[in-house]
């Protein structure tokens, strides 16, 4: 963890941050690993690069893609009773910092929030989104923090005994598996400590066309989006993956609840990643991330278990996307 320069108010000098950003060793040892087990699979992180994170952006624009739009429009329509529940002064503690559009929302709903802490791997990311706030919000503390939000970290000293509010919307908790959500449900518990909250964005469950179109889409967005991973390992690791024999598919499992975002192998084929030969049968495919769907029943005995109250929870008229505010028990 690092902790950067605080930009105080009235915007001082942009945050000194340091990157700990993954370097092409760890990545070319989690591509091997995870594609030379019976079944093949990566870790989701790997599809966020520059051009990953540019494309993730677009398909959030996208028609089929109803979570941005759904979770911004519900912080909109509930930002009175949102500010409400979270109460005043609050330290909100943003746990990733992409775009700025939900936190400004939160922010110009709130009863004098005290403190913005961004908190985010990216040291660009979040020294430009931190200037662009700090500059909007000359009466907030905004105290960026680069560190990986998924483990504990430590809270400067300052945020002690305030209203510390963790904001995790986007519904990136859906990437985890039951097992890591329920561990990072826990991290943020143990962040934010006892008197602290957390508003968080859960994705629910739905007909399964609208899920599938929503990872499938016309566009083919989606479709670049998860085959970058594989030009991205073209690129950084001299693999050489034939792109044009590889297909993506996003296939939703009724019993697991989720969205398997996989790229099929087109033909037997063997592909080379920096010395080492990977074998792919006609039809076999790599999981490149999930996207698990809650209930809201069944989220909140999740952050139960993570020990975690649920206070409050609001949802948008189809029951699309769900927001909760949760205290720490
Ligand atoms: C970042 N995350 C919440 C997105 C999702 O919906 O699971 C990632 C994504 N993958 C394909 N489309 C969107």
């Amino acid at each position: 963890m690092d902790r950067a320069t605080a930009a105080h108010p009235a915007g001082q000098p942009a945050p000194d941050v340091a990157d700990h950003g993954d370097d092409s060793a760890a990545f070319r040892r989690d591509l091997i690993a995870g594609l030379s087990g019976a079944a093949k699979q990566t870790k989701p992180k790997y599809l966020y690069d520059e051009r990953g994170a540019a494309l993730f952006e677009e398909i959030c624009e996208l028609e089929e893609y109803y979570p941005t739009r759904t979770e911004i429009g519900l912080l909109r329509a509930q930002a009175a009773d949102i500010a409400r529940s979270l109460g005043r002064n609050a330290m909100v503690i943003e746990f990733g910092s992409g775009a700025t559009v939900k936190i400004r929302i939160l922010l110009d709903a709130l009863q004098e929030p005290a403190a913005y802490v961004p908190v985010d791997i990216s040291r660009e990311q979040l020294a430009e989104n931190s200037r662009i706030l700090a500059a909007e919000y000359p009466r907030l503390s905004v105290v960026p923090i680069c560190a990986d939000y998924t483990r504990p970290f430590p809270l400067p000293g300052e945020l002690d005994g305030g209203n510390r509010v963790a904001f995790f919307p986007g519904s990136t908790i859906g990437n985890l598996l039951p097992d890591e959500a329920l561990d990072f449900l826990q991290s943020v518990r143990a962040t934010v400590g006892s008197g602290g909250s957390l508003l968080i964005g859960v994705d629910l469950r739905k007909d399964p066309d609208v899920l599938r179109a929503a990872y499938n889409d016309s566009k083919g967005v989606t479709a670049a989006f998860n085959l970058n991973l594989l030009e991205r390992a073209n690129r950084e690791l001299d693999a050489d993956f034939d792109l044009d024999a590889f297909r993506h598919e996003a296939v939703y499992d009724h019993d697991k609840g989720r969205i398997e975002m996989r790229l099929y192998s087109l033909r037997p084929q063997e592909v080379r990643i920096d010395g080492a030969r990977i074998p792919f049968a006609d039809g076999e495919y790599i999981l490149t991330e999930v996207s698990h769907k809650y209930s809201v029943d069944g989220f909140q005995a999740l952050a139960a278990r993570a020990g975690w109250q649920a206070k409050s929870c609001w949802t948008d008229q189809a029951d699309y996307f769900s927001l909760h505010h949760l205290i720490a028990g």
